[in-house]
């Protein structure tokens, strides 16, 4: 339940390398980190950061993103639900879903503040300034040095009902400013409007903040306290984003944050996600838990889904949607009417906001395998007829063609691709052998050729 501890399980796991060389955090953390996450190698923990001071701070880079090893490849996603590392990515989904269906466990609240290690070092206002922290320059047209990449925003709203936790991202703006993406569906923005569900299974320890009545990890590593503007805007952006681009000057306005109080644990570490091409953190984990929630409502609203990812080769843009078709076929349905019933009921709300593309494919699909899903989608999906578009519909204008394309920004340019084929429909069974070596040949000659 601390974010320390999952740096040691990395340790114990043989996954982490120190750094004790000087690193500049204008743009070198942040190629190491790069290559890290398009190699699949170790996250980099960078202990001698250029200008760090009176233990503000380390860095780690990379911290969920792949490991090489295609035993334990999802190892560090596995780290985060308490799972082992062998775990696969349907264990992960399950355990996503568990978690969001367990009850919820209230926190352990720590009333004395020197058991809080979050609280171990305080600087008050005048004693920081933010623009002389050791933040990072990502990629080298960034708009700003992003201290906000993988940390919580804990936020209240004005009358207090409804505190969210949420990632976002937010750069340094001044000496005692950050400004940060703050979007429409968000929960950050609707706060201008919460749960901790229980992942692990124990109550996560909370401090109350020194300057406000909000709570946060008694273990954390780094506490900006503050407040968020209704009113105030500043410039952010551009950020070499989650779809693997960065526009040069490509900025926006976002609300202001200001910081009034600093408090950290001893020899802090800034968890860092350098997003981009894949693979990292905001492929990793932003896809499996669209995923997993959107396979969850299909269920709740008694349609045959039996399994859902968005792979990773599709920069999370698609979520496949296994259908069992036995099921299918007892429906008495056909292509159009189930594909609008997903659709409409997917692509309206949150769970499907980053989604521009449901693919529904039949069972002999394994659709955590980019080449099964690949080969239904080119193969069965006819252009066009089997492909129903959806222009009407909340758009994520994080991606390319939606903010820098021919349409409006930020409605519309979703599909649903229908893979399954007619006769799936009527009768749940595929007529086709797949012309492959586990389905085209008796099983007793594939094992004599395997012994052999
Ligand atoms: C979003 C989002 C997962 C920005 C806005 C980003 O949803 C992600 O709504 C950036 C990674």
């Amino acid at each position: 339940m601390c974010f320390r501890s999952y740096v040691e399980a990395l340790r114990r796991d043989n996954d982490l390398v120190e750094i004790n060389d000087e690193i500049d955090p204008y743009l070198e953390a942040g190629v190491i980190i790069r290559k890290v996450c398009e190699t699949d190698n170790k996250p980099p923990l960078f202990n001698n950061l250029k200008g760090a001071d009176k233990g503000l701070f380390r860095i780690l880079g990379a911290p969920n993103s792949l490991r090489a090893d295609p035993k334990t490849c999802f190892g560090r996603l596995a780290r985060h639900l308490a799972l082992p590392p062998t775990a696969t990515l349907k264990q992960i989904l399950d355990k996503m879903d568990s978690a969001a269906h367990a009850k919820p466990i209230p926190p352990n609240i720590i009333t004395d503040p020197k058991e809080a290690l979050c609280q171990k070092n305080i600087l008050h206002e005048g004693e920081f300034d933010l623009t002389k922290l050791p933040v990072p320059l990502l990629h080298q047209a960034d708009g700003g040095k992003y201290i906000q990449t993988y940390g919580m925003h804990v936020i209240t709203s004005p009358d207090g009902s409804w505190t969210n936790w949420s990632i976002a991202r937010a750069i340094v703006h001044d000496k005692n400013y950050l400004t940060g993406l703050v979007i429409k569906p968000q929960h950050v923005w609707q706060s201008l409007a919460g749960y901790i569900e229980a992942f692990t299974g124990n109550a996560i320890d909370v401090v109350k903040c020194i300057s406000n009545d909000l709570y946060v990890p008694a273990n954390a590593e780094i506490i900006l306290e503050g407040t968020m503007s209704i009113t105030e805007t500043d410039p952010e952006g551009p950020f070499g984003e989650m779809h693997g681009y960065v526009y040069p000057g490509d900025t926006q306005n976002w609300p202001v944050y200001t910081v009034n109080k600093i408090t950290y644990r001893d020899d802090a570490i800034l968890p860092v996600s350098n997003c981009g091409r894949l693979t990292d953190e905001t492929q990793t984990m932003i896809g499996p838990l669209a995923a997993a929630e959107i396979r969850q409502i299909c269920k709740d609203a008694g349609l045959p889904v039996k399994e859902a990812m968005s792979p990773y080769e599709t920069q999370v843009t698609w979520v496949v949607l296994q259908i069992d078709t036995v099921e299918l076929a007892k429906m008495k349905t056909n292509s159009a009417d189930f594909s609008k019933k997903i659709g409409d009921l997917i692509l309206n709300q949150k769970a499907g906001f980053t989604i521009h593309r449901l693919v529904l494919v039949g069972g002999d699909i394994d659709i955590y395998d980019w080449n099964d899903v690949i080969w239904a989608f080119c193969t069965r999906v006819r252009p066009g007829m089997d492909e129903y578009l959806y222009e009407d519909v909340p758009g994520f204008p994080l991606i390319p063609y939606m903010s820098h394309g021919n349409g409006p920004p930020a409605r519309g340019g979703k599909i649903v691709s229908d893979a399954p084929m007619p006769e799936e429909y009527k009768t749940g069974i595929p007529e086709w052998q797949a012309a492959d070596f586990k389905n085209s040949y008796p099983q007793e000659l594939q094992d004599k050729v395997n012994a052999n």
